[in-house]
């Protein structure tokens, strides 16, 4: 390089190295950041993104912490599900909040006055101690209390914009763990776990059911399953407020592995099948059964047998292998070969063999596995608009490492 100074010629190499590389790319970084910064501070846009970051820098720092989803996407920016926004695009007439008529539905009126959410604010500002103001809000986000803030944005969202929650059933046979599964899931707290209510199958006005059903099958098992459908149509229609909903088997398979069962082994007359069948047809063409994932606990009937003598539920010590294998095969062919009945969601196949103490442990390996592939699953599923099409996709599998 010829460097021509004023009245002297200088010949002398680049002096490169007197200014790093990762020197200029900072300053170029942080150049670019300020005058983000300058139009983000002084812009007329992003009201409601301020609220929570009220500087470009800080917003820089603080999103690459957290984990982005559309929900909290929306509710940082205001682009949602809220009426005032809705209006501004013609998707609804009135901006009005559920509330009153004469308040606009916005983030900071759902956030920080709203009396629909007001349950829930208030637990929330009782565990940090603090009271939910406008000025607050910015803290919260870059301190530590951030996590448990956004927690409560998210429940109020689902709330508010009435999100259907992501709905997974967990199937499989008597003895295949689902309750050891279930439990697993009980400490997320963005989770609502609905479990088999087998306590109402046993209390009905004091009627045990659940016993009257397996002492004398011909003459019961019509009345107990009529109930099971009626309790299990309960649970699909509970209404959440947590993004998922983790629920212990479902009418699906009420109809197409139980009560098939006892119409193809002669235990319900045809007639009684009849109207048990006409009910489930009536419930699935009427009423919307939200089903997002099926995960499919399989077991061999002989491990399921072993555990059913294990766990002594008194009404099942009678339960012979025969009925466990015929009850595995309908699993199989409803959910794996696709042999019979419809399948209203993708299916998570999970080798459930493992013995009981250990299986706790398989699960907390494939618990990111699960609600990842969750999502995943809906992103890619034909059927995410219509769950009531049948799914024709082959099920995914997740099988443990360790065999009994
Ligand atoms: O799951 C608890 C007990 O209830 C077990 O012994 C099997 C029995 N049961 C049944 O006979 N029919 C059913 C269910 C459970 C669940 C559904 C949907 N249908």
């Amino acid at each position: 390089m010829v460097w021509q100074g004023g009245r002297t010629k200088i010949k002398a190499k680049a002096g490169y190295d007197l200014c790093p590389v990762s020197f200029v790319r900072r300053s170029i970084r942080m150049a670019t950041l300020d005058e983000w910064d300058r139009r983000y501070v002084t812009g007329e846009t992003a009201a409601v993104t301020k609220l929570f970051f009220p500087n470009a820098v800080a917003a820089y720092r603080i999103v690459r912490k957290i984990e982005t989803t559309n929900i909290r996407t929306q509710f940082m920016t205001g682009h949602g599900g809220f009426s005032e926004y809705l209006e501004r695009f013609k998707c609804k007439d009135n901006p009005a909040c559920i509330c009153d008529q004469d308040i606009s539905e916005t983030v900071p009126h759902v956030l920080l006055e709203c009396p629909v959410f007001a349950q829930e604010r208030v637990q929330l500002e009782t565990e940090l101690g603090i009271k939910l103001e406008k000025h607050v809000v910015k803290e919260l986000m870059s301190s530590k209390q951030r996590d448990r803030f956004l927690r409560y944005s998210q429940r109020s969202y689902h709330k508010m914009a009435n999100t259907k929650p992501f709905t997974v059933f967990v199937e499989g046979n008597i003895g295949s763990g689902k309750t050891t599964f279930l439990e697993h899931f009980r400490q997320f707290e963005d989770i609502t776990l609905l479990t088999e209510p087998v306590e109402e199958w046993r209390n009905l006005r004091g009627w045990n059911l659940l016993d009257l059903m397996y002492k004398d099958p011909s003459k019961w098992a019509m009345a107990f399953q009529a109930y099971v459908s009626l309790t299990m149509l309960d649970m699909h229609r509970r209404p959440t407020t947590t993004p998922v909903k983790l629920m212990e088997r479902s009418i699906y398979s009420a109809r197409y592995c139980f009560v098939e069962h006892m119409q193809r082994s002669g235990i319900l007359h045809p007639a009684q099948f009849a109207v048990l069948d006409e009910w489930f047809r009536f419930i699935h063409t009427e009423i919307p059964i939200e089903a997002d994932l099926i995960v499919y606990l399989k077991t061999d009937p002989k491990i399921a047998y072993e555990r059913i003598k294990r766990r002594a539920r008194s009404e099942e010590q009678c339960v012979p292998l025969s009925y466990l294998e015929e009850l595995h095969k309908l699993h199989e062919d409803w959910l794996v070969n696709r042999t019979f009945a419809e399948c209203p969601a993708p299916v998570l196949v999970i080798d459930a063999d493992l013995d009981l103490s250990q299986i706790t442990e398989e699960y907390k390996k494939t618990e990111h596995q699960i609600l990842r592939k969750a999502v995943d699953v809906v992103m890619r599923s034909p059927n995410k608009l219509s769950p009531k099409k049948p799914i024709t996709s082959s099920p995914i599998k997740i099988i443990p490492q360790i065999r009994l």
